[in-house]
């Protein structure tokens, strides 16, 4: 990172909408440059352009090279204060090197080796994490131990304070997504870090946590039991739940009645049990279903996401690209680029016989600011 200021640098050129080029003309650029200026009538069309221009290009990240980088991190990099966690994120090609996987989203694999600890601390990032394959590893959010299994959503909102411990003898890896990015241009940051050590009954592991027990018995909220803000109190979303809800969803459809996204497309959004909205004030997660055989329709929105295929394979376009995926490959999809996937018969057959598709993108922030918009490119 550096501070070194940028001087002011302008071009006169020569075009239909510029002034004419002239020694006067230049010598105004030179005294705008002087003054740190920059006038419009050189920059409108990026400043303004007829519709987003994502800096960020569509990149896919193969699971199986991800996994093979992490175990070695996971021989050669210790974890602990400091660095916090062993944590490798993606970084979008077109965004300079960054951690950024678009220009508001983090996205990482994160791996965790036998017996280890993973140091507790806040900030003001809204986080969750999303578990592909694996099981051992217990996140203990504000001293509740939660455990993670595949297939299971964990948000985990700002400010809360939070610790990850493997307490068996495998090592785990899962998906951590983050507002990084967001915070970051947005300069609304905050770090603190916690205890050395949980507490032991911090390091045991239940089956289910608090936060479930009070929170995760469909349409029941717990009366007197004060709200947790922001963000959603329930800290694990089970993936038998979700696997249900679409299982049912989509048969519901097979009867007649509706209630898929489009034929053979079935979808659940994460919510917040007590507001249904958004799990996290930043984030949206999501699972969709792809039917094999079924294509959807290619849709483009403001925002960004970044998707891991959970289970099945297919292939997806994203704006001119497009890929053969199978489990845990992760790729982006920019502002205003379409986005279809096909259902198809691969290496990895999934249990539902479907492509399943975690998905998570910045829209909350959109819709609060009156900057969504979607459309089906026909
Ligand atoms: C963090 O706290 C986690 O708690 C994961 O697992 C990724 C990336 C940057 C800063 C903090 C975690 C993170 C992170």
């Amino acid at each position: 990172m550096t501070s070194a200021h940028t001087a002011v640098r302008l071009q006169a050129v020569s075009a239909p909408d510029q002034p004419d080029v002239t020694p006067a003309l230049e010598e105004l650029y030179r005294g705008f440059e002087q003054e740190l200026l920059v006038p419009l009538w050189t920059e409108i069309g990026d400043l303004m352009p007829a519709h987003p221009r994502s800096r960020a290009v569509p990149h896919l990240w193969r699971w199986a090279h991800l996994v093979g980088l992490a175990e070695r991190a996971g021989e050669l990099v210790p974890v602990g204060r400091g660095g916090e966690r062993r944590a490798i994120a993606l970084a979008n090609p077109a965004l300079g090197g960054r951690p950024f996987a678009t220009p508001t989203l983090w996205a990482a694999i994160q791996y965790l080796m036998p017996g280890e600890d993973a140091p507790e601390h806040r900030h003001t990032q809204h986080a969750f994490r999303f578990v592909v394959e694996g099981s051992g590893v217990w996140t203990v959010v504000g001293g509740d131990a939660v455990p993670m299994n595949r297939g299971d959503f964990l948000p985990q909102a700002g400010w809360n304070w939070h610790a990850h411990h493997n307490a068996t003898d495998e090592p785990m890896a899962w998906v951590d997504g983050l507002d990084i990015p967001f915070q970051y241009v947005t300069e609304t940051q905050f770090f603190e870090f916690g205890r050395d050590e949980l507490s032991a009954a911090e390091r045991t592991t239940p089956e289910r946590s608090r936060s479930e027990r009070l929170w995760a018995h469909p349409g029941l909220r717990p009366v007197g039991v004060g709200e947790v803000r922001p963000g959603t109190p329930l800290l694990s979303y089970k993936w038998e739940h979700t696997d249900r809800a679409l299982t049912d969803q989509l048969a519901v459809e097979r009867e007649g009645f509706g209630g898929t996204v489009e034929p053979g497309h079935a979808a659940v959004r994460y919510t917040d049990p007590s507001t249904g909205g958004d799990v996290l004030p930043t984030i949206r997660a999501e699972l969709h279903r792809v039917v094999r055989g079924v294509e959807t329709a290619p849709v483009r929105e403001t925002g960004s996401s970044v998707y891991q295929v959970f289970d099945g394979s297919g292939t997806v376009t994203v704006g001119d690209q497009t890929w053969s995926v199978s489990r845990g490959d992760l790729f982006v999809v920019p502002a205003w680029q379409a986005f279809s996937a096909r259902s198809e018969a691969g290496d990895t057959d999934s249990d539902s016989g479907a492509l399943d598709l975690f998905r998570f993108s910045d829209a909350p922030v959109f819709e609060a600011l009156g900057l969504d918009r979607q459309e089906t490119v026909r």
